[in-house]
């Protein structure tokens, strides 16, 4: 399943291409299972959960142009394992949750949330450079992204691009952070500009910088929550459609003040500084053959 090399290569880059775990007619059930979300959203969503509503527009068909709408840098649509069953199933992959487990070094991975992460031909653009893990109300950076290609996936069409190696960079990291955060506050204090660190201004920085991570659809990549990464625009026709998994190693815990206003903290059934876990954030549980 994952090699003592593989689990190195992470190590040291924080993402690693890992290539087939679908098949190309799991591939077709999973696309279908999303235009049937796709549908119920254009006709004006499903409120069963509150995190359904983010990241896509409702009660229009997403290949509306319309003149107000500007367009978006991607379209999201957030826990189908709530869903759709065949994306359920793919919590609980062994070689999914199986590679999460040996890349996290954790014996039993939880979901934070999953998503599907699409790029519309005409309605997209470019994805800046960001690190997830300052984006989420977690404690502790023990968290590992699955990215899933369901189409064939290039630099053209907006596929991942990676910077090698920065999710150890001292630059990017929790003191760092801190610091940022705290000189953040001291400007604000003093009604004066805070300057940008290094970390900041990645955001300005085209996708190329970066390693772009080609997949064709079935194959996915692993990327390491504090690894900065980004997508450039689908300049093609073509579809640019993801399954993106997100995996605690089990134990992580809320801390709602990096990210007080996440729309999954309505969610919660611990409290801050708790060990996450709970209905929403299930254990991967894998099965023989699914
Ligand atoms: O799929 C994309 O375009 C962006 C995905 C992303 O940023 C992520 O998986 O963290």
């Amino acid at each position: 399943m994952i090699t003592q090399q593989q689990i190195d290569y992470f190590a040291d880059n924080g993402y690693l291409r890992y290539g087939p775990v679908l098949d190309t007619a799991e591939v077709e059930e999973l696309r279908t299972a999303l235009d049937n979300v796709i549908a119920i959203e254009s006709a004006g969503g499903d409120d069963s959960e509150v995190e359904f509503q983010f990241g896509h527009r409702r009660g229009a068909p997403m290949d509306t142009t319309a003149q107000e709408e500007r367009p978006r840098v991607l379209t999201q649509y957030v826990n189908m394992f709530k869903r759709e069953p065949s994306y359920e199933q793919l919590l609980h992959h062994p070689v999914i949750s199986g590679v999460a487990c040996a890349l996290l070094n954790s014996p039993r991975v939880r979901l934070w949330h999953d998503q599907v992460i699409s790029k519309p031909p005409g309605d997209n653009g470019h994805f800046r450079y960001h690190q997830d893990f300052y984006l989420w109300p977690l404690d502790e950076p023990r968290i590992v992204t699955c990215w899933l290609a369901l189409d064939d996936v290039t630099p053209e069409n907006g596929c991942m691009h990676v910077v090698p190696g920065s999710h150890k960079d001292p630059r990017f990291g929790l003191e760092s952070y801190a610091a940022e955060l705290a000189a953040r506050a001291a400007a604000e204090a003093e009604g004066r500009e805070a300057e940008e660190t290094v970390r900041q201004k990645m955001a300005y920085e085209p996708a190329e910088i970066g390693k772009p991570v080609e997949l064709k659809a079935g194959e996915c990549m692993f990327h390491h929550c504090l690894n900065f990464h980004a997508t450039p625009a689908n300049v093609t026709n073509r579809q640019r459609r993801a399954h993106v998994i997100i995996f605690m190693a089990d134990g992580v815990k809320v801390k709602i003040d990096q990210a007080p206003n996440h729309p999954l903290i309505p969610n919660f059934t611990v409290n801050d500084g708790e060990k996450l876990m709970g209905e929403g954030f299930p254990l991967s549980m894998p099965k023989n053959g699914r």
